[in-house]
């Protein structure tokens, strides 16, 4: 398949996590009118999209069926739409702008942003609870994945650290802190497409390796892009590396991942040409 045919292919995805998104919140009449407004501002903003598209990528590689795995996969967007409201408070980053528009506490208030995210976290669970034709095994190995990547080796924790606002964080420590805010919600990804495929335990092991060199690969092309955009706060990858070897490292993490895939069996392999494509590398 050439670049342009799977270019529209992922093109075909986002517009299918977009329109499956849409169908997921709450109908306007069981949801008091503010909080399901700014549930739709902050789920429903451009984002890219791409935790849900690589947990469709897994499950269709493996063979799952895409309306099994179609609810899922967009459970893991409300959850890192939680975070991105929560990160953007005062208390938190206090941004000012996500996606190109102002941040959901600016547009509905700070309490009314909590309770937003709070019931997108909650309703996340719900929907993999609630998702016809799959198995209760699998919505069961999918709340326990999601579980543990927002909890306390995982999102919250990573943010915790995060605001520690330690201006001497080490390389080690700094990948430590990204693992957790970002690695573990891709890798949750990987894992949610890989249950709604029921994966075999050796499918299992390469998605695993492959899912933390992603996460790395990931981070240090995000911290690249904020060099370019001369997004300097506290230290990132590319800050402490320099930009030549931190375009090195996402290379060689790409490269690694990549080959954890083709390591794969034949199922598993066939995701590998599709990760250039996601990260817009294709
Ligand atoms: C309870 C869910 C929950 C979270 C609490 C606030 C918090 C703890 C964690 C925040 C973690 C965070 C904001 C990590 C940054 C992740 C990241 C790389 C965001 C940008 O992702 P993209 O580039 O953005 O995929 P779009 O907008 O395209 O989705």
């Amino acid at each position: 398949m050439d670049g342009h045919t799977f270019g529209d292919a992922m093109a075909g995805l986002r517009d299918a996590v977009d329109s499956h998104l849409a169908l997921l919140l709450p109908d306007p009449g069981q949801a008091p009118h503010r909080l399901h407004a700014a549930m739709n501002y902050a789920l429903l903003a451009p984002g890219k999209r791409l935790r849900p598209i690589l947990a469709l990528l897994t499950a269709e590689s493996l063979g799952a069926r895409r309306d099994v795995a179609l609810g899922p996969a967009c459970a893991i967007e409300l959850v890192h739409a939680a975070s991105l409201v929560l990160d953007d408070l005062p208390c938190m980053d206090d941004a000012q702008m996500r996606r190109g528009q102002p941040a959901t506490h600016l547009r509905y208030g700070e309490e009314v942003a909590i309770l937003a995210a709070v019931a997108l976290l909650n309703q996340a669970f719900g929907i993999i609870s609630r998702t016809p034709g799959l198995p209760a095994d699998r919505a069961l190995e999918m709340v326990r994945e999601l579980s543990a990547a927002i909890g306390l080796d995982g999102l919250v924790a990573g943010q915790e650290k995060d605001l520690r606002r330690d201006e001497n964080l080490s390389l080690g420590r700094l990948q430590q802190i990204n693992e957790q805010k970002t690695g573990v919600l891709f890798a949750a990804a990987v894992h949610i497409g890989g249950a709604a495929a029921g994966a075999n335990l050796h499918q299992r092991e390469a998605l695993h390796r492959f899912a933390l060199e992603f996460g790395l690969a990931f981070q240090a092309l995000d911290d690249l892009e904020d060099l370019e955009n001369e997004d300097f706060g506290r230290p990132t990858v590319a800050s402490l590396l320099g930009r030549e070897a931190a375009g090195g490292e996402a290379f060689a993490r790409l490269q690694a991942a990549k080959d954890a895939l083709r390591a794969g069996d034949p199922a598993v392999a066939s995701l590998e040409p599709k990760i250039d494509l996601l990260l817009g590398l294709g």
